[in-house]
């Protein structure tokens, strides 16, 4: 039976487990060892969660295609895959919350980011998202809510793994930081989500970060009106800043929920534009990754295309579309 994923702020049973669900996935040993994936120092437990948090980064820092990649396309960010590519990653991370929460209907919660950016600056930073029993606020290290650092408590939530700045994974033990607004003024606004969905194309030439169409649009590269870059779900990593910026951004879980929330748009997309996907597998091999039968890969075994989510009716779907 198909779950039904909801805003988190809607529904507090779903809240609480995302945030017991996440923390079980954190403490849980995923086999992996920091080592087998050339991360410096000494062999260390990678977690389930942090398997997620690697499994992001090595596809963010794996050009596509390998040899020539002018655009910057990356097997999952800059080209059409971006939207599948992230699916996927949200029905395996909604896979093992089900797993560990022992609950087969938990569906993972979405955070409609375009009703705060509807709201004052000063009030999108003390939205109710941010509140103590949500995600907590911001700061480095976050002090307040379930993901705050707390000096000595062993069951606190510790960044372990982090993307650096030259493309490297590294091994730290710290806690987890917010700096919101601190690289945009704003998050998006409902009116930059209607712009999107009314983009009626999916993705074109150059397939990169500088084409137009629905997918540049809602990973936010492209421009709408009157807003300084970036936008859309780019803008909602940067606004929240701290370790929502670096490829490592699934550190913070505020990661899955705004990722639930791009796919909900997504999904609004594909009901109005009749699923279509682009480019087609008859592209050539510079769109290796990209094109819709090509396999994304994933470190849990599954390997899923993307003419297989662009219809996933009968595993979740979303209690509103925008
Ligand atoms: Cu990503």
């Amino acid at each position: 039976m198909a779950v039904v994923r909801k805003n988190i702020l809607s529904d507090t049973i779903v809240r609480d487990n995302f945030i017991r669900g996440v923390k079980l996935l954190k403490a849980e040993d995923s086999g992996r060892r920091t080592n087998q994936f050339g991360i410096p120092g000494p062999a260390r437990v990678v977690s389930t969660y942090d398997l997620f948090v690697v499994w992001h980064h090595i596809a963010m820092t794996t050009a596509t295609p390998v040899s020539n990649n002018p655009g910057g396309r990356n097997a999952a960010h800059r080209g059409p895959v971006f939207l599948p590519w992230h699916r996927v990653m949200l029905m395996l991370l909604e896979q093992n919350l089900q797993r560990v929460l022992g609950d087969a209907n938990f569906g993972l919660p979405y955070w409609d980011w375009a009703a705060d950016g509807d709201l004052s600056p000063a009030q999108q930073r003390t939205a109710a998202i941010w509140a103590a029993n949500c995600m907590g606020g911001q700061g480095a290290p976050v002090a307040t809510g379930p993901f705050a650092h707390r000096a000595g408590d062993p069951a606190a939530w510790r960044i372990r793994i982090v993307g650096t700045s030259t493309g490297q994974l590294a091994a730290v033990d710290r806690g987890m930081r917010r700096m919101f607004a601190g690289g945009t003024p704003s998050l998006p606004r409902r009116a930059h989500v209607a712009n999107a969905l009314n983009l009626n194309f999916y993705d074109g030439p150059n397939w990169d970060s500088g084409s137009q169409g629905f997918r540049n649009r809602i990973e936010g590269w492209t421009a709408d009106t009157n807003e300084s870059a970036p936008w859309l779900h780019n803008r909602v990593h940067v606004w929240v800043g701290g370790d929502m910026s670096p490829t490592s951004s699934p550190n913070d879980p505020v990661f899955y929920l705004n990722h639930c929330n791009a796919d909900r748009v997504w999904e609004r997309w594909l009901t109005r534009y009749n699923r279509a996907y682009a480019p087609p597998q008859t592209a050539p091999g510079s769109l290796r990754g990209h094109r819709i039968d090509d396999g994304i890969a994933s470190p849990f075994g599954a390997s899923m295309t993307p003419r297989q989510v662009l219809n996933v009716g009968a595993v979740y779907s979303y209690d509103v579309l925008p």
